[in-house]
């Protein structure tokens, strides 16, 4: 079973993961994996702190020559801005934790929430944990399971298609037509003309103090029919997908093929009818349900949409009441993103990896890269005299 954890601070020392269930013989290098971490860290409207950072990943153990060797793969992505904040976030005794100290909670954060249930006085305890900055961790891990993934062909392409109220139109166009348009966008949007809109849009946002979400969408092609499960709640994909992503943080909502539109439209107009000829197998000429009937892949691609919302760190000044005097406050903050959704893009990309990389494993087991081959490829034969 594939399985991480991750631990570290905003500004804490470093971001640590442990992935498990990794199997021996998958090229991985940690050049492989910054290429991940750098897309994260890009994106039109992010704040100053990512001067600061230049995420690099160090692979520790599980890794030798070039391959993994079937042990846990322990990857750290070390914070810079660790250095100015080493005093202050020292685990010791010695830390100086009267300064610095967060008392405000800010509306949409996890602080207050998190304060009450911690029994912490000093929301900076809260505020370390929840921040994004972990995404950097969860993008390391993806690029891990993407290593895996990339041996068998399955390509995941993550793009924005909204910021604010502009919305982008990547319709017509296959996944690699717009990862490369993506990948030419400080914005990861595959229309040039909604992404100069949407720089527009954040630039307003910024002069007026304010943050702004969006959607963004990830495609999976190259899936073989049949990962996930319909028999158990806790292995049907969409299930496993949909936690993966909602728990990105500031990710409020995600959809399937055209998701909530399913919900307008007569059943005629929402399942894609199925076809066969014989050289082709069964397919279908739509994908209106985005890969997955059944919590099972359909060999269609996967195709899903998350919503992230705002940003809650605002420099316009929100009400809420300090959690010590119980006054009522308007404070604004000293850096922050305005808009973060082609990192979330990025994240998203990471999040999906590894579940497909959970089911695949799921579906043909094996310790070894070449026995896992053996059995898909055993399982591909299956399929085609099906
Ligand atoms: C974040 C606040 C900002 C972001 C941070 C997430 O950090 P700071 O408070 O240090 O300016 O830059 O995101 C990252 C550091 C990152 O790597 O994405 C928050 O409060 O969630």
């Amino acid at each position: 079973m594939l399985r991480y954890l991750d631990a570290g601070e905003s500004h804490g020392q470093a971001l640590t993961a442990i992935v498990e269930g990794l199997p021996a013989g998958v090229p991985l290098t940690e050049d492989y994996i910054n290429i991940q971490l750098a897309r994260r860290q890009g994106g039109y409207g992010r704040g100053g702190r990512m001067q600061i950072e230049k995420d690099t990943v160090r692979i520790t153990s599980g890794v030798r020559g070039g391959l993994t060797t079937g042990g846990p793969v322990c990857l750290v992505v070390e914070n810079r801005d660790w250095a100015n904040w080493a005093e202050i976030m020292a685990p010791g005794p010695e830390a100086r934790i009267d300064e610095r100290v967060v008392t405000k909670p800010r509306p949409g954060h996890a602080d207050l929430g998190g304060a009450i249930k911690y029994d912490q006085r000093d929301m900076r305890n809260i505020l370390e944990r929840a921040s994004a900055r972990e995404t950097a961790a969860r993008v390391a891990v993806g690029a891990a399971a993407r290593a895996l993934l990339d041996r068998f062909g399955i390509m995941i392409t993550g793009h924005v298609v909204r910021v604010g109220s502009i919305s982008a139109n990547p319709a017509g166009l296959t996944p690699e037509e717009i990862l490369r348009r993506a990948a030419g966008s400080e914005l990861m949007c595959a229309d040039p003309a909604a992404e100069e809109q949407m720089k527009q849009e954040i630039d307003r946002a910024r002069g007026e103090g304010d943050s702004l979400g969006g959607i963004f969408e990830v495609i999976v092609s190259g899936l073989p029919v049949g990962l996930g499960s319909h028999v158990h709640y806790d292995r049907k994909l969409d299930g496993m997908l949909a936690r993966a992503v909602m728990s990105i943080q500031a990710i409020k909502g995600i959809e399937f093929g055209i998701g909530f539109k399913a919900g307008e439209r007569p059943g005629s107009q929402v399942h894609d009818e199925l076809f066969y000829n014989p050289d082709q197998g069964f397919y279908r000429e739509t994908n209106r349900a985005g890969g997955l009937e059944g919590g099972v892949t359909n060999g269609e691609p996967v195709v899903l949409r998350a919503v992230m919302k705002p940003i809650p760190t605002l420099y316009k000044p929100l009400k809420s009441v300090d959690f010590v005097t119980k006054e009522p406050y308007e404070a604004s903050v000293e850096r922050s993103d305005v808009c973060a959704v082609p990192a979330a893009a990025v994240v998203g990309e990471a999040a999906v990896a590894f579940e497909i990389a959970r089911a695949l494993l799921e579906k043909f087991g094996g310790d070894s890269l070449a026995e896992i081959k053996r059995n898909y490829e055993s399982y591909m034969e299956h399929v085609k005299l099906v």
